[in-house]
């Protein structure tokens, strides 16, 4: 599962990267400081099956605290769009080469208002506009690109299944499947480029906005004003998590991501003030810093994946080596049984015969759909 951050550039991405990964980068108060992408794990939290089998999991990816299981992911920290990015302009086409892998943008906005649209300081800055814009650049890029493409064709297949062929081909510098071309293709004719590339981009880039430094007043007050309007933003305070993580290595304080802390060490007045409006102006008015909500509700809602444990042993809950629930894997909601088996290997999947629910141990049989949190095993032939 690939995460890619998205957003004007001085917007918060590569803090909101360290904050979810813990990866040093270069964070700054001026444009277009991250030109490389940037790669790192991020981790989603669900709440373990360990404990309602009453054992103790042992994960081969990821780990487990307190009950919760962290199901790694990739995240990419890229370079900052401006207007007309599309177009080349600051770090643009770069930028849109960097996010074709992801299969869901987050988009990164700074809701205080003191950057504008190029990454210069300023006050009052709409944050609404860079919502727009960026989504914008991102559907533009794509028309581009299928304009481009198409201009190569002489003609197009007037079939269904031969487009999509063509277009495949084509448009693989988009990182899009068949699948999603094929869903654009019953909504849009390809003939109207600008609505096929829009589709197209909404299915297989879907993004979710995020109203970033909601430690600050005035992003709180952009957010009010906003968030009724846009009823999907999640706040988060990229910064605020930060100093959590770190303050939680250092064992002055008891933090999970994603939840509030206590303070647990000797701490001097600078960080206590520090932590104490981290409490005051985050954690009580939002929940939490929001940087472990984007994610889990990127993977979790906007792209619906579920998480489903394979095991070996169906009565164990074990792999061959006796490891309790070693694997927790991320699958789209409505996975078969029979395409799950070809996930977990592609063996598995041609040598299928049943599934076993570890629960009931009643067998699966391959179209079963698979529910979020299923710990099941696979029974395959020699
Ligand atoms: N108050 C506050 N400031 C933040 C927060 N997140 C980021 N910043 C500040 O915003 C500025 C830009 O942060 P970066 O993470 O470098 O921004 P970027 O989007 O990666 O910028 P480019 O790489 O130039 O595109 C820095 O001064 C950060 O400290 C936050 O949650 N709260
Ligand atoms: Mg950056």
């Amino acid at each position: 599962m690939e995460v890619a951050l998205a957003g004007k550039t001085n917007s918060g991405k590569s803090s909101f990267f360290k904050a979810a990964t813990m990866i040093d980068v270069e964070i700054s108060n001026r444009p277009f400081v991250t030109i490389k992408p940037n790669e790192g794990v991020a981790y989603l939290t669900t709440e373990c099956v360990e404990k309602e089998f009453g054992i103790k999991c042992k994960p081969k990816t990821g780990f487990c605290k307190n009950g919760t299981r962290f199901v790694p992911i990739k995240l990419w920290d890229i370079a900052g769009l401006v207007p007309g990015a599309h177009e080349g302009r600051g770090l643009g086409l770069q930028f849109l080469d960097d996010i074709r892998q992801a299969s869901v943008l987050l988009h990164i906005v700074d809701f205080s208002g003191m950057t504008d649209s190029e990454g210069m300081p300023t006050e009052n800055h709409n944050p609404e506009d860079d919502i727009q814009f960026v989504e914008n650049e991102i559907n533009l890029w794509f028309v581009d690109v299928i304009k481009r493409n198409l201009e190569k064709i002489k003609k197009l297949p007037p079939g269904k299944a031969e487009l999509m062929d063509v277009l495949q081909q084509q448009l693989s510098g988009l990182g899009v499947t068949k699948e999603q071309i094929s869903q654009t293709l019953d909504k849009y004719a390809i003939s109207d480029v600008e609505s096929f590339a829009k589709g197209l981009r909404q299915i297989s880039k879907p993004i979710l906005t995020v109203a970033n430094k909601m430690d600050l007043k005035k992003s709180q007050e952009n957010f009010e004003k906003l968030s009724q309007k846009h009823p999907n933003i999640v706040p988060a305070s990229a910064e605020s998590e930060i100093a959590l993580k770190k303050a939680g290595e250092k064992k002055l304080i008891n933090y999970t991501s994603g939840n509030g802390f206590e303070i647990v060490g000797e701490l001097d007045d600078i960080k206590r003030n520090a932590l104490e409006m981290i409490k005051r102006e985050v954690i009580d008015k939002y929940g939490s810093t929001g940087v472990q909500n984007v994610l889990n509700k990127a993977v979790f809602e906007i792209l619906n994946y579920i998480i489903v444990y394979p095991v070996a042993d169906a009565s164990k809950l074990t792999d061959k080596d006796g490891n309790y629930l070693p694997d927790a894997f991320l699958v789209p909601n409505g996975t078969t049984m029979k395409e799950f088996a070809f996930r977990v290997h592609t063996q598995l999947g041609e040598k299928f015969i049943t599934g076993i629910d570890a629960r009931t141990k009643l067998r699966l049989s391959a179209d079963y759909k698979l529910k979020n949190r299923d710990v099941v095993s696979i029974v395959f032939g020699k």
